[in-house]
Formats: C-alpha cells, structure tokens, sequence
C-alpha cells in the first residue's frame, strides 16, 4: 500500500472533475445523502416486511476471536468496574435493601467496530463535506459530525448484493475489486431491482480471513471492494445512493489498483456526494436468509449512538424482512 501511495496522483487532481452534491442540501448540511431519505422512502421499505425475520448485522464487540479493525486502530477495551467481588471487602459500598451491581466501561476507537462514519470523517485540499473547512476537526468535529446522522437515523429499502456469492467464493480476495457494473450484474443473478435510493448492502465475507489468519491478516492489507472510476461515481450520484453498508472494514479496495491512491470512494462517495459509510457490518445470517428465499430486499434500518463531535460511532444496524 505505502510503496504505491509514493507515485499515486493527488486526489484534488483525481477527482477535479467529479461530481459533487455540496450546497444541493443548503450550506449548513451535515447529512448530504441521507437527505435522500424521507418518509416516502420509509413507508415504502415498511411495505417490504413480510416474513417478520429480523438480523443485526453488527459485529461483537470484544469478540473472543478477535475484533477486526483498521491499521493503527485497537480493538475496544471492556474492563470491569463492579461486580460481585466489589462487596468481598469492607468497604465495599453499602445500599438500603443490600443492593449489588455489575459496572463495566469500555475504551473504544469510534471506528473500532459496525460503525456509521461521519461525512467529515475523510478530506482532502482543507474540505470536509459541503466544503467545510478541515480545521473544523481540530479537537472534535464542530461541523459534519456523527452526531446529526444520529439524530436523523437511516430508514429506507435495502438491497443486498452478495459479491462473493456471485463471484462463486467463500470470500473475495485480498484487492480483489468490483465497481458498479459488477453490482449490476450481482442484483440481475439475484432476481433483485436495484431502485433510486436504496442502501447498498454489498457482501464480501472477507474478514472471515481475519478470524482464520489472526495477525498474518494484516500483511500486505489491501481489502477487496469498489475500485474507483469517474463511471462508478457518476452511477452513485445519479441514483442518489444515501448509505453504502459493507462488511469490509472501509468499505472499498483499501488501495486502488489502477493508481495506488488510498481510499479514493471515501473522498469521492463521502466528501463529494455526501453518501454515508457503514463499514465492518456482519451480513453472513442476512445473506444465508436471501440465498435460501431469495429476497434481496427488505427494511433497512439503523442509528449509530449519538456522540457529540464524533468522527463516526457504533452501531447495530437491523434489517428486517
Ligand atoms: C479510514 O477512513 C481511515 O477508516 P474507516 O473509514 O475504515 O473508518
């Protein structure tokens, strides 16, 4: 990855003349694509229930097996604050009626586990989404935060395109990459519509790789997953794409292979369009289901706890079908 990035053009050149969705939701935006989402779109993926089944696609935090997370980042540390050994001494706190409690607290990247990411979470040339200085971020997010896609949460007809399955694999391989006519061809095998607005749910089951491999996982770390091209992001802006949920921890192939340039879509799809990532999402029950009926589409809905300044947060995200 770092020995591409020495020659990988810049991205401001990159991406001069791609399409950008700034100020189309007014100047003080915080949730840009999401604004694709009304109660038209909610009472229409309402309609889409109808077996009741119900999955999180959230990942374990402090998963015994380990917990994947980007390079540099640290799984979630749980430790326990009170618990029935808390009341062994004397001086252990004493309640009327001989109440006791179990007390834990967890030290946790935001990024850490199933996350929403801010839209300022990603920038480059000095601006954040909606052209938002990138000073903004200094000690906390003032503007572009999670905190307003929190508060809006996500509702709206979900689509699931299993590229592993397609491509006849367990899991996609390392740099392994796809872009959107690959998703096309995904949802016509699947027998599903892909329609303006849905969440994209995409499936590569490639962090089975991490739980098999443990810290060899991390060597050469390229993920598979969309690869940039001017089509691509074009195909996102014109269907209005609000939220982009993958089960990679960032959503794309981490370095591009065409140009060595790292994590490209985050700055085209997030900073430019304003499309919302949810990365690390656990979508193996949810597409065991949709191979076995084979319904792809279904109630999408999520809200990643509300943290002030936030550069992303955790999330459980539930689809029901
Ligand atoms: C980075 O953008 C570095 O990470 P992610 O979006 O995967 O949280």
């Amino acid at each position: 990855m770092t020995e591409q990035t020495v020659t990988a053009p810049d991205l401001g050149d990159l991406l001069a003349q791609a399409p950008s969705n700034w100020g189309k939701w007014g100047p003080d935006d915080e949730v840009g694509s999401l604004n694709y989402l009304g109660p038209e779109q909610a009472i229409a993926a309402a309609a889409l229930v109808r077996s009741g089944k119900v999955f999180t696609l959230q990942r374990l935090i402090g998963d015994p097996k380990g917990d994947p997370v980007w390079p540099g980042r640290s799984p979630a540390v749980r430790t326990q604050i009170m618990d029935e050994a808390s009341w062994d001494g004397a001086e252990a706190p004493q309640f009327p009626g001989g109440l006791h409690y179990a007390d834990d607290k967890i030290d946790a990247f935001l990024q850490g586990s199933t996350q929403y990411d801010a839209l300022g979470h990603v920038w480059y040339d000095g601006k954040l989404w909606n052209g938002y200085d990138a000073r903004t971020t200094v000690g906390g997010m003032d503007v572009a935060s999670v905190e307003p896609i929190a508060q809006r949460g996500v509702v709206g007809r979900g689509v699931l395109l299993d590229m592993a399955r397609f491509r006849g694999k367990e899991h996609l391989d390392t740099a392994e990459t796809f872009d959107h006519t690959d998703l096309e061809a995904c949802a016509a095998a699947q027998g599903v519509e892909l329609r303006p607005r849905d969440v994209l749910l995409i499936r590569t089951n490639y962090l089975q790789l991490f739980f098999e491999l443990g810290d060899a996982f991390y060597e050469g770390f390229c993920e598979p997953g969309l690869q940039y091209s001017p089509e691509l992001v074009q195909w996102f802006a014109d269907r209005e794409i609000p939220n982009l949920v993958t089960d990679t921890i960032a959503n794309e192939v981490t370095t591009d292979q065409n140009n060595g340039v790292a994590l490209t879509l985050h700055c085209a799809l997030m900073r430019n369009l304003g499309v919302v990532f949810t990365e690390i999402t656990d979508l193996e029950a949810l597409a065991a289901d949709c191979a076995a009926d084979g319904v792809y589409e279904f109630m999408y809905t999520a809200a990643p706890l509300k943290i002030a300044q936030g550069s992303g947060a955790p999330v459980n995200p539930v689809v029901v079908k």
